[in-house]
């Protein structure tokens, strides 16, 4: 009878973590902006804005929620088991390895911040930006959708050829803007780095200070 009550919770115990087994469920998690109008710069290199300047304050970020299939938090996941990509497949960023870097574990409800920087380039004006838990793109809910949550966040980089490395071509992109402002033909908000709507020496300079920057 003892051992037939071991076995039967044993068996129910392999039940329980197979269906849940701490993972990652892309529906029932979820990821959100704490502010609106971010915009963030970033460099292959990893040092250029971060997140948490990204909306004119000192504490924006991306929040994270990582829920299982059952809807409870997922703790412990590392710092390094997130992604970031544009939703449009024609604003695809170049991404470094890890390219952004949650600011702690996931606690017990499964949640954590991102307000760091972006390592990589390229330019996400337009369609907004997923973000991935352990591989799972979120989803937009009701659950069935395969709507991915596209976090209305506008990314831009020295590194206009988005091939994860600032230099010459990225600079002839670059000219094609120069002194141009927005809303003038020719006029690149890719390359507007201090986001005033202009392309100028203000952005020239940030150009030169990642010039040649690389991945690590
Ligand atoms: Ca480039
Ligand atoms: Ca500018």
């Amino acid at each position: 009878m003892f051992k037939g009550k071991v076995l039967l919770f044993s068996l129910l115990l392999v039940f329980a973590t197979s269906l849940y087994a701490g993972e990652v469920d892309d529906c029932l998690s979820d990821v959100s902006l704490s502010c609106v109008g971010m915009r963030v710069s970033i460099c292959p290199a990893g040092d250029f804005e971060f997140i948490r300047t990204g909306c004119g304050g000192t504490d924006d970020h991306i929040i994270v929620y990582a829920r299982d299939s059952a809807g409870n938090g997922v703790s412990g996941i590392p710092r390094t088991d997130y992604w970031i990509q544009a939703c449009d497949p024609a604003e695809e960023l170049c991404l470094c390895t890890a390219p952004i870097v949650a600011d702690s574990i996931t606690n017990d409800l499964g949640r954590t911040t991102i307000s760091g920087r972006i390592a990589g380039g390229g330019c996400i004006l337009n369609g907004g930006a997923y973000i991935a838990i352990q591989g799972q793109i979120v989803l937009e809910e009701p659950c069935g959708s395969t709507d991915w949550i596209c976090l209305d966040i506008i990314i831009v980089s020295p590194d206009l050829t988005a091939d994860c490395v600032v230099n010459l071509s990225d600079l002839g992109v670059f000219g094609l803007s120069y002194n141009k402002s927005y809303p003038e033909t020719g006029y690149n908000d890719c390359c507007d780095y201090n986001d005033d709507t202009h392309c100028n020496l203000s952005d020239f300079a940030f150009m030169g200070e990642h010039y040649l920057h690389e991945c690590f």
